[in-house]
This record gives structure tokens, C-alpha cells and sequence, in this order.
């Protein structure tokens, strides 16, 4: 080809070519479609091993933007990296989440299509964080009025508060989501953020009660006990020490070296107050906190007939205060259970263990629906008010920032739903990549050819189908009355989903049993790998039920946020509530139909490490998320006809001096001058194919070449220019 004569020109040249080279070898490519050897693990993970040493923490595949999380941080977020991003073109800069969030902005300004902005990845990849950096470059980037600026501030502020609410310090993460968040920012005509709408999903209500060892209660806890003010804590009844509270022990970790809860306690007031909660709002807010805290320190004993009584008195009092609801009430409440037979109420006594669940149930309720309290009263502060402007005009970028794939010692039902979620955003994933791959090809009118992939959908099946799927089996075991139990559960699983292949138990088809799974535990072959799930729990979990009697307490409540909690209409309404794996379902198919509807763009994060340190690059564990992550396919996807393709200008633009009949400018058809280009090049026939608007080039190498020939030009032309100048002078 051409360019290598120009290549060995000089010695210059070649010491040229050298450099360029060995920056290549060191930094990697930034788009790992260009990967020399794509279907390669090996150098897929070495190409990120290479940027991460450099602090190069993003990588492209095509248009999907991949992240390693690097526990410290980088001087890339600053006003002039927005600048540097607003309005380029994807291609033109390095791999940023700038770039993602500029782009995905252009297309709906351009294209008039609202977009969506999705990021996956496991506990602690970095999905909050990317999340935030997204809205922030809106925030500060797009056009502003000072209406714009309160909904920008609010939309910013939603932030701390969630988090304190929803998020907690787990094994994976300091500061660990456990709710999932699909976010809209709605803009107006001209592209400024009016305002915004949260749909939360499926809060981990049972960490209000019980944490694991080195795990902690939701932050706001904390928060309040470090951070509340003297007289605040005498008011609600608590102590300065969170070792004095049974729902905040269970973990023995109270302090987190990297969390500082008296500095966040003033962040999420200040934020309180700038999404407009009044004072009145705040503190009936913090009296269920504080509510929550007592309920946890009341302890039953037991008569000599069993039944359970309350030994601590002083909690039912504040309670009682704090709440607004008579404390002989709520001691009935919790410790008994009212029976309606034959059209008569009954009430009939709890044992001690039974009490103590009545108890904890009661608390998870009152946090789980003060939480999705806490996002209607964020919504209603996002909600855009102007007679000249409805928020059905608005143009939308939704934001999805969901717990990733997640796999313990032990898994429990949540998460079997929080892994069930991961298989329909996977499966959604690779419809979308698929087809907008197959969409361009034939807008293109280039031929397309079908890539084979792994097709998730069975494994959605096996949890969702009507009837036959687990969710449903799981449903049934919970209407049951008799006898039903985690086990019966697991039975009827075996019956019916026993031969499927992505399921799996103790027992094997001869009738004989796997020794290495208990015999409480299934098996599923997920996408990402096999997850065993331990059933006990799974019906109380999904049934989520608390009793008659302390709903009915709890719609006595003078809180004002409770008596919007706690609806009378739940009493008199005889339909049994769905349960909460099909409530679950049911959002989860909502969303998909709202991202479907939507032009999505991806950000896949990876956690380096599990120790949540800078600088340590874990292979394994890189390798394991790669898969799961289902990155390899995704590349192959992309890769599997041509590595790279730009618009016909851009491409001129780019390359035009290595030809001189397309220099200094091509006067005629673009798609005439690519081709004379290239062909001046010495591409060969199927190394490329010339569409409608693009060109599109098979292989790596012929575009490095180019490239590297720029180089080689560029630094000609400079030797030249010096040339003349030492001549001159
Ligand atoms: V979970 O599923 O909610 O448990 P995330 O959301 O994926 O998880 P998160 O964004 O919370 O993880 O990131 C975990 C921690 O990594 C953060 O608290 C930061 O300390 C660190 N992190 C993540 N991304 C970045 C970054 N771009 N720059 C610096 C980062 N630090
Ligand atoms: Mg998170």
C-alpha cells in the first residue's frame, strides 16, 4: 500500500511511527471494536488493564460506554471537561460519561426522541456515581432561567436524600443502593431541565431490621443520631450512641471509616429544605425515624401461659407521642392478632417469637411506605408548574440506576428479584443492540448478517410465565391455606420446573440427591452465572403481610405523613394485596416498556477490585463481570460485519490530505470522494463498503494504517516546515 513507502521515507518517519505505536501499546485503543483480536478475552481485558494503570477509566465498544470504577478520584469532572464535551461528536474526544450524556442530550434536541441513559453493573461498579455525573453535566451545561436553576437544584438535591434513605453500607459498598431508580428530567423546547419524576422499586426493607455482620441500617439512622441537634434528640426520646438501638447493632459496625454521618446529617437537611419540605414536613419525618428506632428496643417476655407481654414501657411511651397514637392501642397491637370468624372479631394472643415478628413487621411497613412517601413528595417538587408548558410537550432523558447482579453466601428472595431484574434488563439489552446494529445495516443498504448470541428470554420465562413460572408457583404456595411453607414451595418448584434447564436442586432425576446443594436451595443458571437461592423466608417475604390490628393502629396515627401511609380504604377492602414478587413483575414490565420506547444509550460499569481500593486490578473478578456483563457478545455483536464506520464527511474531513485529489477539498459527491480516497489508500475491495451516508471499514488494521499514515504526514510536514526554517535563518 501507498502509505508504507511513506512509512520508511526517513528515519524520522520511522522513529515516528514508533511512538505512536508504543502509545497505543500503552494506553490501548479507547474502542475496543478496534481490537486487533476481538473475539479475545484476553485482550479485551488487557486493554482495559493498560487504561486503568493510565487512569483511563472509560472504553467504548461502538456506542456503549464502559466503566472501571477507580476508588479514588480523577481530575476528569471538572467545568472545563463539560466544556470540552458539550456539542463534539462522540468520536472526536476521549471515552467520557460527558460524551454519553452529550450525546444522548444532542439526539433528543436533534432527532426529537426522548432518550434513556442506562447503567448496569454490580454492587459497587459505580452506577450511583455515574448516575450523578450524568446529572450534573445537565445541571451545570444546559440553558438556565431561574425557575430552570430551583428545578436544577432539586433535581440535584434529590440526591443525598434518597440516598440517606435508601442506601446503606453493605460488604460490596459503603454506600450501597437498595432501592432500585428510574429517573426522567423533562426539558422544554429549549432544552432546559423543567423538571423531573422518580419511579422507585423494590426498597430492601428487611435490612430496617436486621443487617448482616459488617453491614449497616439505612444511613439516615445514623445520620440523625451523629448529626441531630441536642434538643432534636431529646424531643424524638433518643441517644447520642447508636450502640443503644437493636435495629442499628445487628451488624456491629457502626462507624464506616469513608462515611462521615455528622457532615451528611447537614447535607440532607440543607437538601430537605431545598426540595421544599417545611419544617412541619421534616420533623414529622424524623418522629417515624426516631419511631422506628423505639419500635426496635420493644421486648416482649412471656406469661407462664405463653403469651407475650411488653417489658418496656418507656418505648410505647415515646411512641406513642411520636407517632400519635394511643399507647394502650399499640400495645394490644403488638402483641396480638385479630381474627375475624364468622362475621366476629377475635383477638387472639401472640407467643413471644410471634410478637417480636408482629413488631419487626410493623417496622419494615412504616419505613418501605415512608420511603415511597419521601419520592411522591420529591416528585410533586419536580413536577414542572407553568400554564404554558405541560410536561406531556416535554422531551425526556430518563436515567436508570439499578442494583446490579448480585450474588452472597446466601441468597434470599431479594436477591432472586433483584437478579430476576438483571435478566430482563440483559434480555432488553440485547434485543435493542441487536437491532439497532440490524436497523443501521439496512438503513445503510448494506446486507446484514445474523450474529448468533445467547438468548436470555428462557431464563425470564422460567421466572415469569403465567402458571408454570416460579413467581407464579411462589404466588400460588403464598394463597394457599394449610399447610403451604418455603418447603412445600420448593416441592411444588421441583414438579413443575424440575426439568428445565436452567433449574436445578438437590435432587437429581434418578431420584437420588446432589450432595452440594442443600435441601433448601434451587438453582438458577442465570446469564451471569449460577446463583443458588435458600427458600426459607421466600413466602413471608412475598406475602409481606402485617396483621389486621396494626394497620388498623397505624391508621389511627396523628402523623401526617402516616395517615397518608396507612389508608383506611386498605381495611375495608377485601382483595387480598398483591404479592411482592408480582408486584415487582409488574413494574419491571412497565419500565421496559417505558426504556423501550425510548433511544437508549449503555454504560457498563466494573468494580476492579473487592476490596475498594485504587490502583488494584483483580483479574478474575474483571473477567467474571466481562462475562456477565455480556461484553465479549456485545463486541461480537458490533464487530460482526464491520469494526468501524463514520459519516462520509467526517471521514473526508478526517483523512483528506493523504490523497491529492481529495486535497485541499472534494469538490463533488461525498461518497465519490471516500471512495477515490480510498482507493488512493490501497484498501482493498473487502476490506470496506461504501452506504448511504457512511462508510464502513471490516477490519482494525486498515484503519490504523490510515491513521498511522496521518502521523506520518503530519510529522513530514513538520520536518519540512523546520527545514525551511533552518534554511531561512
Ligand atoms: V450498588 O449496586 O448501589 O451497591 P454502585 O451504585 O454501582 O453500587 P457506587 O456508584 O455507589 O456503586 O460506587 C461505589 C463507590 O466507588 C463510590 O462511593 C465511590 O467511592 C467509588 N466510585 C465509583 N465511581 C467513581 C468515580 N467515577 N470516581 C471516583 C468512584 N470514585
Ligand atoms: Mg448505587
Amino acid at each position: 500500500m501507498k502509505y508504507r513507502a511513506l512509512a520508511v521515507g526517513s528515519d524520522g518517519v520511522r522513529v515516528m511511527m514508533e511512538s505512536a505505536l508504543t502509545a497505543r501499546d500503552r494506553v490501548g485503543v479507547q474502542d475496543f471494536v478496534l481490537l486487533e483480536n476481538h473475539t479475545s478475552e484476553v485482550a479485551f481485558i488487557e486493554n482495559l488493564r493498560k487504561r486503568f494503570k493510565e487512569n483511563l477509566i472509560y472504553t467504548y465498544i461502538g456506542s456503549v460506554l464502559v466503566s472501571v470504577n477507580p476508588y479514588k478520584d480523577l481530575e476528569i469532572y471538572t467545568k472545563q471537561h463539560m466544556e470540552r464535551y458539550r456539542g463534539v461528536n462522540f468520536y472526536e474526544v476521549s471515552p467520557h460519561i460527558y460524551a454519553v450524556s452529550d450525546n444522548a442530550y444532542r439526539s433528543m434536541r436533534t432527532e426529537r426522541r426522548d432518550q434513556c441513559i442506562l447503567i448496569s453493573g454490580e454492587s459497587g461498579a459505580g452506577k450511583t456515581e455515574a448516575s450523578k455525573k450524568v446529572l450534573q453535566y445537565y445541571a451545570v451545561t444546559c440553558p438556565a432561567s431561574d425557575k430552570v436553576q430551583t428545578v436544577k437544584d432539586r433535581l440535584l438535591q434529590s440526591n443525598p436524600v434518597l440516598e440517606a434513605f435508601g442506601n446503606a453500607k453493605t460488604l460490596r459498598n459503603d454506600n450501597s443502593s437498595r432501592f432500585g431508580k428510574y429517573m426522567d428530567i423533562q426539558f422544554d423546547f429549549k432544552g432546559a431541565p423543567v423538571g423531573g419524576h422518580i419511579l422507585n422499586y423494590l426498597l430492601e426493607k428487611s435490612r430496617v431490621v436486621h443487617q448482616s455482620h459488617g453491614e449497616r441500617n439505612f444511613h439516615i439512622f445514623y445520620q440523625l443520631i451523629e448529626g441531630g441537634e441536642e434538643d432534636l434528640l431529646r424531643r424524638l426520646g433518643l441517644e447520642r450512641n447508636a450502640q443503644q438501638y437493636q435495629y442499628l447493632v445487628k451488624g456491629n459496625c457502626p462507624k464506616v471509616s469513608s462515611i462521615n454521618d455528622r457532615n451528611d446529617w447537614k447535607v440532607v437537611r440543607k437538601a430537605l429544605t431545598v426540595i421544599g419540605f417545611t419544617d412541619d414536613d421534616v420533623e414529622e419525618l424524623l418522629n417515624i425515624i426516631a419511631s422506628v428506632l423505639h419500635l426496635g428496643n420493644v421486648q416482649y417476655g412471656s406469661e407462664e401461659s405463653g403469651n407475650a407481654y411488653i417489658t418496656t414501657d418507656s418505648q410505647i411511651k415515646y411512641l406513642s407521642r411520636l407517632i400519635g397514637v394511643d399507647g394502650s392501642v399499640l400495645k394490644e397491637a403488638l402483641t396480638h392478632k385479630k381474627i375475624i370468624a364468622k362475621g366476629e372479631e377475635l383477638m387472639s394472643p401472640l407467643n413471644q417469637e410471634q410478637a417480636a415478628s408482629a413488631r419487626d413487621a410493623l417496622s419494615k411497613a412504616i419505613y418501605g411506605r415512608t420511603f415511597t412517601w419521601l419520592v411522591n413528595k420529591i416528585n410533586a417538587s419536580l413536577e414542572f408548574k407553568d400554564s404554558s408548558f405541560s410536561s406531556k410537550n416535554a422531551s425526556v432523558i430518563g436515567l436508570l440506576d439499578i442494583y446490579g447482579f448480585e450474588v452472597f453466601q446466601n441468597n434470599s428472595f431479594e436477591q432472586f428479584c433483584i437478579n430476576y431484574c438483571n435478566e430482563k434488563l440483559q434480555q432488553l439489552f440485547i434485543e435493542l443492540t441487536l437491532k439497532s446494529e440490524q436497523d443501521e445495516y439496512e438503513a445503510e443498504g448494506i446486507t446484514w448478517e445474523p450474529v448468533q448470541y445467547f438468548n436470555n428470554k428462557i431464563i425470564c420465562d422460567l421466572v415469569e410465565e403465567k402458571f408454570k413460572g416460579i413467581i407464579s408457583i411462589l404466588d400460588e404456595e403464598c394463597l394457599r391455606p394449610g399447610d403451604a411453607s418455603d418447603i412445600t414451595f420448593l416441592e411444588k418448584l421441583e414438579d413443575t420446573v424440575g426439568g428445565h434447564p436452567h433449574f436445578v436442586t438437590h435432587k437429581l432425576a434418578d431420584g437420588k440427591t446432589r450432595k452440594v446443594m442443600g435441601r433448601e436451595e434451587f438453582r438458577l443458571l442465570h446469564y451471569a452465572g449460577e446463583v443458588n437461592y435458600n427458600v426459607n423466608g421466600f413466602l413471608d417475604k412475598n406475602n409481606d403481610l402485617l396483621f389486621r390490628n396494626l394497620k388498623e393502629a397505624m391508621c389511627m396515627s396523628e402523623n401526617k405523613i402516616l395517615t397518608q401511609c396507612f389508608d383506611r380504604e386498605e381495611l375495608t377492602d377485601k382483595k387480598r394485596p398483591e404479592t411482592a414478587a408480582t408486584q415487582f413483575k409488574t413494574s419491571l414490565a412497565q419500565l421496559m416498556e417505558i426504556l423501550m420506547s425510548k433511544e437508549p444509550s449503555y454504560v457498563r460499569c466494573i468494580k476492579p477490585n473487592d476490596a475498594k481500593q485504587a490502583g488494584r486490578f483483580d483479574e478474575v473478578l474483571i473477567r467474571h463481570q466481562v462475562k456477565y456483563l455480556g461484553l465479549m457478545e456485545n463486541l461480537r455483536v458490533r464487530r460482526a460485519g464491520f469494526a468501524y464506520r463514520r459519516r462520509y464527511e467526517t471521514f473526508l474531513q478526517r483523512y483528506k490530505s493523504l490523497c491529492p485529489e481529495t486535497w485541499p477539498n472534494w469538490q463533488g459527491r461525498l461518497v465519490d470522494g471516500v471512495s477515490t480516497l480510498v482507493k488512493h489508500l490501497g484498501y482493498k475491495p473487502e476490506e470496506y463498503k461504501l452506504g448511504r451516508t457512511k462508510i464502513f471499514i471490516r477490519f482494525p488494521k486498515t484503519l490504523f494504517a490510515t491513521e498511522d499514515a496521518l502521523e506520518v504526514r503530519k510529522h513530514s510536514l513538520a520536518t519540512k516546515l523546520q527545514a525551511c526554517w533552518k534554511g531561512y535563518s
